[in-house]
């Protein structure tokens, strides 16, 4: 029998779930191609009859945490407390949405927390980002959140109690994903979401992922540089850093306030990190 071509939605140890339209098969994973790690999201050439996984299709991107490949959108949930606000993990995984050639959204959770002078704030980092031309919303915009996955394959990414399986459940209530109580002491949440999976709801599949406390990133700082995507190359030379070169037109354009101040800052701290 012809092999069939489906996505890998699930792997639990040995056992790869594949979907193929609306049907799902349980597989295993043929010998010769053991040595190459498959993910889920891989797109695979499969035998209906056999239950086997023969061949891996090219994949266009691959997320090393979580790990998940072919991914369309990365949704980014932040919030604004219990996780405190981190604009160095929103900078990072914008970063590495950009340099996987993945489209970035953002979505902000827990403004209820906040008092009056905290939301003022979080609303004018949130202008800038959007004025970068990222798509932002919060928590509550679901309507237009199930619009903008509609049709994709999306991963979700943030800090661990940031309200990932939360916003999923708003989406669709069959779905019924654990939440967790998030420790007052640690003010971080307890990694309540485990395996990577990618769940077909609402015309699109979705990874919810394990929230993370750290992520590192194994980017060049060429890379890096990139994923700012309003640093642009304008400057006096062109393998400006940004670091110190007299004349850097990102430096000047921090200076005066075009650029994000904690957007220059959350750079040298990434480029830090490679040195
Ligand atoms: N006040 C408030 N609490 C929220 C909001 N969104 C989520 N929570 C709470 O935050 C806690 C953690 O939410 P989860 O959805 O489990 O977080 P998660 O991102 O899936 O966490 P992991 O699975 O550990 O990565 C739960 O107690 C939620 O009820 C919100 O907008 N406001
Ligand atoms: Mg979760
Ligand atoms: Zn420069």
């Amino acid at each position: 029998m012809k092999n069939s071509i489906g996505k890998i939605i699930s792997i639990n140890k040995d056992l790869y779930t594949v979907m193929k339209d609306d049907s799902i098969f349980p597989c295993s994973v043929r010998g010769k191609l053991k040595n190459i790690k498959l993910t889920v999201g891989d797109n695979v050439k499969f035998s209906e009859e056999n239950k086997t996984i023969e061949e891996m299709m090219p994949r266009t991107n691959t997320l090393i945490r979580p790990l998940v490949s072919n991914i369309d959108k990365l949704f980014i949930v932040v919030s604004t407390h219990l996780p405190k606000f981190s604009s160095y993990l929103l900078d990072k995984f914008l970063v590495l949405s950009e340099v996987n050639n993945i489209k970035p959204v953002i979505v902000v959770t827990k403004l209820d927390l906040c008092d009056k002078k905290e939301l003022k704030e979080v609303k004018s980092i949130l202008k800038y980002y959007k004025k970068l031309g990222y798509k932002v919303f919060t928590n509550k915009d679901i309507r237009k959140i199930k619009k903008e996955m509609k049709g994709c394959t999306v991963a979700l990414a943030g800090q661990t109690g940031a309200g990932k399986s939360t916003l999923l459940n708003r989406i669709d209530k069959r779905l019924n994903l654990k939440t967790g109580e998030v420790s007052e002491a640690l003010g971080r949440g307890k990694h309540t979401t485990r395996l990577v999976e990618l769940i077909p709801i609402n015309n699109s599949l979705i990874a919810d992922t394990p929230g993370f406390s750290s992520l590192e990133l194994d980017l060049t700082q060429e890379q890096i540089s990139n994923g700012f995507i309003e640093f642009g190359f304008q400057c006096k030379y062109n393998t400006c850093t940004h670091v110190k070169n007299e004349g850097c037109s990102v430096k000047e354009r921090v200076e005066s306030g075009k650029i994000l101040k904690s957007r220059y800052e959350n750079y040298l701290k990434l480029i830090g990190e490679i040195r």
